[in-house]
């Protein structure tokens, strides 16, 4: 009997050593604030894995930039000083072309259009950052993009010189040929920046108005453009992921697709409801007048050919697989 009970604690300690040594723990860095609908979904996401790992792997997520800025995220990621993180796409243009295709203006302006884009981008943008050691998750993308303004922007003229924040390379060329002024700042930056005078008009969705109390800092007009859907994407370090066994990165591979369903229909939501809070909040919602329109609609046509040129034949493949 006591060499049973011997025989079972030591089973037992064996069983928890290799438990022990199974489990993984990742840092998730995330760079909008914990209220914002992409890490809710992120928080979701890593909660299920978590609970459904039996124990063999623990995801911890840091909003709102809490462990790396928007900026240092995709680094962080690669370097695996994180092992998981979120990251606007279309401000990766330097990485791989394809990364900003969903920032092309007037490519997809409605949420089925972004949907087949993404699916066009997906295998070649996947291949992309495997082959700089990265495994691709899922996407989600944000509330159509609108002009946001602290007056009333009624010409191309009004827009001449304005300071105008950006977030990647399409919306400082957006700016460039409008004869706007850009610089580019993070969301988190948002509302010091406005306030501050930095900056007088940006070019974001509803949500980021809206999680910025953007007319509190004197931003009282908002032009529904709506001209594209840029997307977050959530990447692994594939070091990381390669510690994993089969049926973990099983888990994550079904959760990350149910993360992706549940973040397009948040985005569909938000994409109504964000803009009504604005106007809620006092702010004029409307749409540019029509010679404002093919202002827009000529710069995207410029910068189509731009980036069809950056792209190459990658890029003609995913606009035919688009099309
Ligand atoms: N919000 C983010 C990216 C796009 C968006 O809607 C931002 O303004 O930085």
């Amino acid at each position: 009997m006591k060499l049973f009970k011997i025989l079972i604690s030591t089973i037992t300690s064996v069983l928890l050593f290799a438990n022990v040594t199974l489990a993984e723990k990742w840092d998730m860095a995330l760079a909008y604030g914990a209220g914002n609908f992409h890490s809710a979904n992120a928080a979701e996401f890593a909660k299920n894995v978590t609970e459904k790992s039996g124990g063999k792997l623990t995801i911890v997520t840091h909003p709102g930039g809490s462990l790396f800025k928007g900026g240092e995220i995709f680094r962080a990621v690669r370097t695996g000083q994180a092992q998981i993180g979120e990251r606007f796409m279309s401000a990766l243009g330097k990485e791989d072309p394809l990364l900003e295709v969903d920032s092309q203006p007037f490519l997809a302006t409605s949420y089925d259009d972004a949907m087949k884009l993404y699916k066009a981008s997906k295998p070649e943008i996947v291949k992309g950052l495997d082959a700089k050691g990265l495994v691709f998750l899922y996407a989600v993308p944000w509330p159509a993009q609108g002009l946001y303004s602290k007056k009333a922007i009624n010409s191309v003229g009004d827009l001449k010189g304005l300071k105008f924040r950006a977030y990647n390379s399409a919306t400082i060329r957006i700016a460039e040929l409008t004869g706007m002024a850009p610089t580019k700042i993070e969301a988190a930056e948002i509302s010091q920046a406005f306030s501050t005078g930095a900056v007088e008009s940006m070019i974001t969705s509803p949500t980021t108005g809206k999680n910025s109390k953007i007319w509190e800092n004197g931003v009282g007009y908002f032009y529904d453009i709506a001209a594209w859907f840029p997307k977050n994407m959530v990447i692994v370090n594939k070091d990381a992921w390669n510690k994993l066994d089969a049926a973990t990165q099983k888990l994550i591979m079904k959760e990350a697709a149910i993360a992706e369903r549940k973040g397009w229909d948040l985005s569909k939501k938000g994409n109504v409801a964000d803009k009504k809070a604005l106007a809620d909040a006092g702010m004029k919602v409307g749409k540019v007048n029509s010679a404002l329109e093919k202002h827009f609609q000529k710069v995207g046509a410029t910068m189509a050919d731009e980036w069809k040129a950056k792209a190459g034949a990658r890029g003609v493949g995913v606009l035919a697989a688009y099309k």
